[in-house]
This record gives structure tokens, C-alpha cells and sequence, in this order.
């Protein structure tokens, strides 16, 4: 067993687990969080840095880094990875024309040693002003196409259609994290 991995475990047994949160900028990764906590998601600002938040979960707590997406913050993103269980990546179903923008930040993301064997969950933002022409099925696999999903053999990972809005498929999102988290208490 490597060392990254008798970490994880320990802190798995200390019931914490570290989620990081991504993304382009406006993806929505704070109004997400706010969702998550029961705050009023009509207020939020541009994240200039980053916000832990914590949120509890059956017997776990989960601290949930929200990093800033602007570009000029993108380079800041590499101080965040340390020991984190989970990443998630957030995309703007109601801008596609920024996938392959987001496509190149994840990419650069996962080549990341310090991310390896974290669970991966894109979550597809925004779904309750999707493009009219687009179906919930197409946008899915557009984005399993155009982030080259198949390809990652290392993570477990998982596409959801989610609303900070409306808070849609959120709890769903909850649940994978946490249930993927507990498997590796088993399999490590
Ligand atoms: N319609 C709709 N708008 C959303 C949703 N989630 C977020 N927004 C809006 O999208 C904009 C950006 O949201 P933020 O949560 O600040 O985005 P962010 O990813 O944290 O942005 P940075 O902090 O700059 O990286 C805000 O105007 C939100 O109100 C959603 O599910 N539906
Ligand atoms: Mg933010």
C-alpha cells in the first residue's frame, strides 16, 4: 500500500473527506455549495480566491474547497490538490461554447500526481436553462466526448445533469462522492 493511500485511509477512518471543487469561472461551483447548505444561491459573487465549506453527511464531514476559476486564478489551482478524495469538475451546460476551454483545464487538471486515485464527478451545471436544442441525453454525451472520459482508466468517475437553482441531482452527487469514498475504505 503507497503512502498516499494509508493517508487516505487514515482519514477515511477519521470520517473526513476532502472535496475539491473546479471549473471555468461562472460554471457555478459556489452557487452549488450554497445549494448544498440551504443559503439563497441568487447571492452570489465571483470567488477571488477559494471558500471551505463544510457540510455533514451521514457519519462523514465533508470539506468542500470552492476554487475561483478566472483565468488568472487557474495557476492557484495547483496549491489545492493535496490528499483530496474527490474532485469535481463543474461545467456550464448553457455555454457550450466554452467546453473545449474547460476540456483544456480539466485535462491539465488530471495530470496531476497528487489527484491520483480521487473519484472524479463532473457535474453539468444549469441544466434548468439548457440550450433549446439540445436534449439532457446529448449534452451528456457531447461532454463525455469532448472531455475524453472514456479514456480515464484511473478514476472512477460519473457525469451528472445537476441545478444549483433548482438544487436538482445535487444530493445524487452527495451520495456518489460519499459512496465511492467508502468503497476504498474496503478495497485499499
Ligand atoms: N440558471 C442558473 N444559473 C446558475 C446556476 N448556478 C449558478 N448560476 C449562475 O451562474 C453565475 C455564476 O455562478 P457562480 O456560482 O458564482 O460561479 P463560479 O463557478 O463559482 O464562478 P467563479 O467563482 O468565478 O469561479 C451566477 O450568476 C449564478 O447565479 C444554475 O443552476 N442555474
Ligand atoms: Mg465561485
Amino acid at each position: 500500500m503507497g503512502l498516499l493511500s494509508i493517508i487516505r485511509k487514515q482519514k477515511l477512518k477519521d470520517k473526513e473527506i476532502r472535496v475539491l471543487l473546479l471549473g471555468l469561472d461562472n460554471s457555478g461551483k459556489t452557487t452549488i455549495v450554497k445549494s448544498l447548505l440551504n443559503e439563497d444561491v441568487k447571492e452570489v459573487s465571483p470567488t477571488m480566491g477559494f471558500n471551505i465549506n463544510t457540510l455533514s453527511y451521514q457519519e462523514f464531514t465533508l470539506n468542500i474547497w470552492d476554487i475561483g476559476g478566472q483565468s488568472t486564478l487557474r495557476p492557484f489551482w495547483f496549491n489545492y490538490f493535496e490528499r483530496t478524495d474527490s474532485l469535481v469538475w463543474v461545467v456550464d451546460v448553457s455555454a457550450i461554447s466554452r467546453l473545449r476551454e474547460s476540456f483544456q483545464e480539466f485535462e491539465k487538471v488530471l495530470q496531476e500526481d497528487r489527484l491520483v486515485g480521487c473519484n472524479l464527478l463532473i457535474l453539468l451545471n444549469k441544466i434548468d436553462i439548457m440550450p433549446a436544442d439540445k436534449t439532457l441525453d446529448g449534452i451528456v454525451s457531447d461532454v463525455v466526448e469532448e472531455l475524453h472520459l472514456k479514456e480515464i482508466t484511473n478514476h472512477c468517475w460519473k457525469v451528472l445533469p445537476v441545478s444549483a437553482y433548482t438544487g436538482q441531482n445535487l444530493q445524487q452527487g452527495v451520495d456518489w462522492v460519499v459512496e465511492e469514498v467508502k468503497k476504498r475504505l474496503y478495497i485499499l
